[in-house]
């Protein structure tokens, strides 16, 4: 409707509203996205760990194996075992070498045979493991060392970091993984480095081995969370992104109903904005007012007063103007009754209706009940309907309009001459009044020609026996023509404009301290 003002500050609010509503499902789906998969990563950087560690035991459980069947030769002459050392080698599919200690002297080596060095059991974790940057053999190749030892005796191998670093990657190609032994650590680059293992970004496990002194740590880079959720929940996301529009649409779809003609108007019925005017009815002769027309005016709480042509189109078309004129009466009623002291009997109260009101038996009692709040006789209920939009006769009509009658309520056909109603017509409503349009009126003194319509409006109303109020009235001329043309009532701004009770209750008042000029009024 135009009135529905877009307010700047509103139109933003409104504006926003649907995509705020659209964005919350997609929200909301992208943190339980990203809680699941972050979830997921946990679960996986977890069983990777589990598998790393059950890998490298698997390879320590092989060296270890050698180290231990070699440790009864320790302290034998080298030149004896050697042999037997370089044996475990071969059978061993991960020993890279084997060699036997004597009083912390690896007197024995598979590669060398006899040789001297000092063996620390301080670089080893818990006795047993050292993870070396490299050794005299291959200096800058990671390296994984296993002791044992018994008393004076003891036997080391070692297994090639290229193992442990295949583990590394074929297990966990996505995964970010560290093997930690003591003080040292290797990733997937192959290198060692010293110190503690740096935790992961994303998912961080570390889980130590139950049988040998190193731990795993496993975990993710940055961005896997995002990474996840954009490979793994397209499809998830696309229907976020779908609900997100559907809510969004609801949204907008629920604040333009709000704003809608229908929701508008039945606020405005609830809040009693919708008044009464009145333009008084002036009858030939000494020109007193003989009655008024109720016109309704929206008294709008941003829009200030509203015209009925601006709105009454819309309450036609969404069925509420039966109701508003249902309130529109009662309020005239309510309004007018106080004062009907200051009324002739026989004023003329002229309500405005549609071929709506003709369906059923409502407006009957709407009327019924209007005129009892007057005293009898004191108030001429005319209902006016216009001729533009002229009803079809029908069973229900034709008892509606016979009851109206009975009631003593006139039928009026308002800007007569704008539409088609034949003569037949006029006689099935048992019609009253004609009101003439004043279109009409305006041609008095302008087009002498075209003035014979209204004479032969006017020549029609006589024979038909009906009453004629001609509207619109603005000029003097206009005036004397239509009281020569014994034309019954006038209406029009030279008389007075459409006005608020008040004023017309005021007018009246002085209206009636001026005795009526009774002899006038009879013709
Ligand atoms: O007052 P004016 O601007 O007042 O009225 C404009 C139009 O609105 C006129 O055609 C008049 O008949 C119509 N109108 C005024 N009040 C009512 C009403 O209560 N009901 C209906 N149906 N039409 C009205
Ligand atoms: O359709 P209906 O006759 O109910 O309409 C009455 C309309 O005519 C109202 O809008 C009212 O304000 C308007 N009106 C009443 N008197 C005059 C007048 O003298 N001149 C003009 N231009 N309009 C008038
Ligand atoms: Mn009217």
């Amino acid at each position: 409707m135009p009135l529905t003002v877009k307010r700047p500050g509103r139109w933003t609010l409104r504006a926003l509203l649907p995509w705020a509503v659209g964005a919350v499902p997609v929200l909301c789906g992208l943190v339980i996205m990203h809680l699941q998969a972050e979830r997921a990563l946990d679960a996986r950087s977890q069983a990777t760990a589990q598998q790393v560690v059950a890998q490298v035991e698997l390879i320590l459980d092989n060296i270890s194996g050698a180290a231990r069947s070699l440790l009864p030769l320790a302290g034998l002459p080298c030149m004896e075992e050697k042999l037997a050392l370089r044996d475990q080698v071969t059978r061993r599919s991960f020993v890279r070498s084997t060699n036997l200690v004597y009083r912390n002297e690896l007197y024995c080596s598979s590669l060398f045979g006899p040789y001297s060095e000092q063996v620390n059991a301080s670089d080893y974790v818990d006795g047993k493991l050292w993870l070396m940057n490299g050794n005299s053999v291959t200096p800058g190749h990671p390296l994984l060392v296993y002791r044992v030892y018994e008393g004076e005796r003891g036997a080391i191998s070692t297994v090639d970091g290229d193992h442990l670093l295949t583990a590394l990657r074929l297990i966990g190609p996505h995964t970010q993984l560290l093997l930690q032994v003591g003080r040292y650590w290797m990733g997937k680059d192959g290198l060692v480095h010293e110190g503690l293992a740096p935790a992961a970004a994303v998912a961080p496990v570390r889980l130590d081995s139950s049988h040998y002194p190193f731990s795993i740590h496993s975990g993710y880079e940055h961005g896997k969370i995002g990474q996840v959720m954009r490979d793994e929940y397209p499809a998830l996301f696309g229907l976020l992104v779908f609900l997100g529009v559907i809510a969004g649409a609801v949204c907008r779809w629920m604040l333009r109903r709000a704003s809608s003609p229908r929701v508008e108007l039945q606020r405005a019925m609830e809040a009693d904005e919708f008044l009464p005017y009145f333009q008084p009815v002036v009858r030939k002769g000494d020109y007193r007012w003989a009655g008024a027309e109720v016109l309704m005016r929206w008294q709008h709480p941003r829009e200030g007063l509203v015209r009925p042509d601006l709105f009454i189109p819309y309450a036609e078309h969404s069925g509420q103007i039966v109701p508003m004129t249902r309130l529109l009466m009662q309020r005239t009623a309510q309004l007018l009754a106080p004062h009907a002291a200051l009324m002739d009997d026989g004023f003329h109260i002229g309500i405005n209706i549609t071929a709506d009101h003709c369906q059923d038996l409502a407006l009957y009692h709407d009327c019924r009940n209007f005129l009892a709040a007057f005293p009898p006789g004191r108030v001429l209920l005319t209902l006016e309907l216009t001729e533009r939009k002229l009803i079809a006769p029908s069973e229900a009509t034709q008892t509606l309009f016979a009851k109206l009658h009975e009631l003593g309520v006139m039928i009026a056909i308002d800007d007569f001459g704008t539409g088609q109603s034949s003569l037949s017509y006029l006689r099935q409503f048992k019609v009253d009044y004609l009101k003439i349009d004043q279109s009409f009126v305006a041609l008095i003194g302008v087009d002498a020609l075209s003035l014979h319509i209204l004479d032969s409006i006017i020549e029609l109303s006589a024979k038909l026996e009906l009453g004629i109020v001609a509207e619109g009235v603005e000029t003097d001329t206009q005036r004397d023509y239509l009281a020569r043309h014994n034309v019954d009532f006038q209406q029009g701004y030279l008389f007075a404009r459409p006005m608020p009770i008040e004023d017309f209750v005021r007018a009246l008042a002085a209206q009636a301290e001026v005795a009526p000029q009774r002899a006038e009024v009879a013709g």
